[in-house]
């Protein structure tokens, strides 16, 4: 038997859900005001259900981050630095290549490849690293650049967007990572990240990607100075572009971790908001397969109860995750496959290894005792 919602609004969402309907403007900020998260997360499973049943996605990845040195001065970020910084650092090939294959085994089908605007490398560069690790690492899937890395190459180096995207599927890029979004609103990009390119050329860069058929995936921070209206706003845009192009594969929220920040006086986000917005993108994001709960994040405990508030995915394995990490996170760096595998069944879900584009990847699990 379906739920009653004391909130009237929410008893007409629920109808629109049920239907397949979708919601508006109004709904999502309804959804994102209710304190009635079980409403929410009811809501949300029951989408989540009707896409993917009962299996919960999750990838073998390693994180690779070429260089930290950044010429923004991002106040959300922890990771960027100056070039004069002592601290900075800055990998050459070889030591990208190395970091690649450090505890390689066959079971990495993914590296997720993003780092600082450098103001040395150029696009050969970049060229050089993306074919260098195909010729090394042949199956591996390349998920490399966010979409402002890609503008600030292609400003940098007077070299139009498409041609950047064009040298770099070329060189070997497969897809693209969803980071960078932040939040549309250019009120709050003006706090938390005037110096990155604005929410329109974000969207206009992933959707000229999607029309080359580069798929990509996309991202909303939340938690810092944004309002509900700017995160439903956010939701809705993305929305729009899915609608154009239908390239974003998976959408991740991703909650603010204020720790040596220049915003390091935000208070982080509760359990209650990050379930939340996993939910309410579950419901908005009505034309993106996928939800990710992404465990660096959000800490496996709050990733593994997301898979009952309509996230269907959990990322990866990880290994050596550095932006979370420089701004506090207190997971760790990298989860072994088994206990993923631990987490997603204890949720009652069925875990399904996958690669970046969703294939099954069979395994012999009995080869996975000691690895990863
Ligand atoms: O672009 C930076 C965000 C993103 C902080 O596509 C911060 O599969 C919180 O995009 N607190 C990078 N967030 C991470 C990212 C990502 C992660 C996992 C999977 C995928 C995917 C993409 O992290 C950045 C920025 O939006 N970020 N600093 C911070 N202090």
């Amino acid at each position: 038997m379906d739920p009653v919602f004391d909130d009237r609004r929410l008893q007409a969402i629920a109808e629109k859900v049920k239907a397949g309907e979708r919601l508006s403007f109004d709904d999502g900020l309804a959804l994102d005001e209710t304190p009635d998260l079980l409403a929410v997360g009811w809501m949300a499973n029951l989408v989540r259900e009707r896409l993917h049943g009962n299996v919960t996605f999750f990838n073998v990845n390693r994180h690779i981050n070429p260089t930290d040195v950044c010429v923004a001065s991002c106040k959300l970020c922890a990771f960027g630095k100056k070039a004069r910084d002592p601290q900075a650092y800055t990998m050459s090939l070889d030591e990208v290549y190395f970091r690649a294959g450090e505890g390689y085994t066959e079971a990495v089908t993914e590296f997720h490849i993003v780092g600082g605007l450098h103001p040395e490398l150029n696009i050969d560069w970049f060229c050089e690293m993306l074919s260098g690790l195909k010729q090394r690492f042949p199956k591996v899937h390349l998920k490399a650049f966010t979409m402002v890395e890609i503008a600030y190459l292609a400003k940098r180096f007077k070299t139009p967007i498409e041609e950047v995207l064009r040298r770099f599927k070329e060189a070997g890029m497969d897809s693209m990572p969803g980071g960078g979004a932040e939040i549309f609103n250019e009120r709050v990009r003006r706090v938390i990240c005037d110096h990155k390119i604005d929410g329109s050329e974000w969207l206009d860069v992933a959707k000229m990607a999607h029309k080359m058929g580069i798929k990509s995936n996309c991202t909303m921070l939340y938690g810092h100075v944004e309002t509900a209206e700017d995160r439903i706003d956010h939701l809705i845009r993305l929305r729009e572009a899915q609608d154009e192009t239908g390239g974003f594969v998976t959408y991740i929220p991703l909650a603010f971790h204020p720790d040596n920040t220049p915003l390091e006086h935000v208070p982080k986000t509760t359990g209650f908001m990050d379930l939340k917005s996993i939910a309410v993108a579950r419901l908005m994001l009505d034309n993106i397969p996928h939800i990710k709960a992404y465990w660096v994040m959000m800490t496996p405990k709050i990733a593994q109860i997301a898979q009952r508030f309509g996230a269907d995915d959990i990322d990866g394995t990880v290994v050596e995750e550095k932006i979370y990490h420089d701004a506090g996170a207190e997971t760790s760096q990298g989860l072994r496959r088994g206990e993923l595998l631990r987490l997603i069944r204890e949720a009652g879900r069925e875990p399904v290894e996958r690669d970046t584009q969703y294939n099954r990847v069979e395994r012999d699990e009995a080869a996975f005792t000691i690895v990863v």
